[in-house]
């Protein structure tokens, strides 16, 4: 599939799988799952094409599971507006995490700290590189901040990973956060 139709269906799919199913006459299940037949058919995709943009896609966003009656299901492996429940277990995280985000938000963020906005979780990259690229989706210049996420862990604070890598936390206290070197 073309790069850019390939960025546009998953696109589609990131709205219908995360933020807004109605406007696809989706429910999704409280795991956020859909049946991949009624997707298709929501979407008006094929099921080729549905296949390129999970595996093709650059982040590994979305997850295809088979289940025990042979039916399949997917659903987005994180970033959900609306409520669902990923079912996801706490994990000890990495040392550090990064957050990419706008120089223009560091003086909100330096005095509340790292709130989740609409999604579920503040989401935190495991490397600096992640971070950045996260980062550049917003205007201007991108700052990446370090998360003591090991100081954080031992005060209590709990971490997911989600499928595709991503660690999730409630937010984060300013004195957790520095300027990334
Ligand atoms: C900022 C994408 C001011 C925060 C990405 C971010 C990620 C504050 C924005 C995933 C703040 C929320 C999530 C505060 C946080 N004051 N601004 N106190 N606290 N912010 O999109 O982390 O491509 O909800 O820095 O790659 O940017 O969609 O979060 O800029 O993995 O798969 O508020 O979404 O993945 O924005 O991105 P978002 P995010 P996908």
């Amino acid at each position: 599939m073309e790069h850019s139709k390939m960025v546009r269906l998953s696109k589609r799919m990131s709205l219908a799988l995360r933020h807004a199913p109605g406007r696809f006459d989706l429910t999704l299940d409280q795991g956020g799952w859909v049946d991949v037949d009624d997707f298709l058919a929501a979407l008006r995709i094929t099921r080729a094409e549905l296949d390129a943009a999970v595996a093709g896609n650059d982040k590994q966003r979305f997850i295809v599971q088979r289940m025990p009656d042979g039916a399949e299901r997917i659903r987005a492996s994180q970033g959900h507006s609306v409520p669902v429940e990923l079912g996801l277990v706490a994990q000890s995280p990495p040392p550090q995490l990064y957050h990419g985000t706008s120089a223009a938000a560091l003086d909100s963020i330096r005095a509340t700290g790292l709130h989740r906005a609409r999604r579920h979780h503040v989401h935190l990259s495991a490397d600096v590189d992640t971070a950045r690229r996260v980062g550049t989706r917003r205007a201007g210049e991108v700052v990446v901040l370090t998360v003591d996420a090991a100081a954080m862990a031992r005060d209590g604070h709990l971490f997911y990973r989600s499928a595709n890598g991503v660690w999730l936390t409630d937010a984060v206290p300013v004195r957790f956060l520095h300027a990334a070197p």
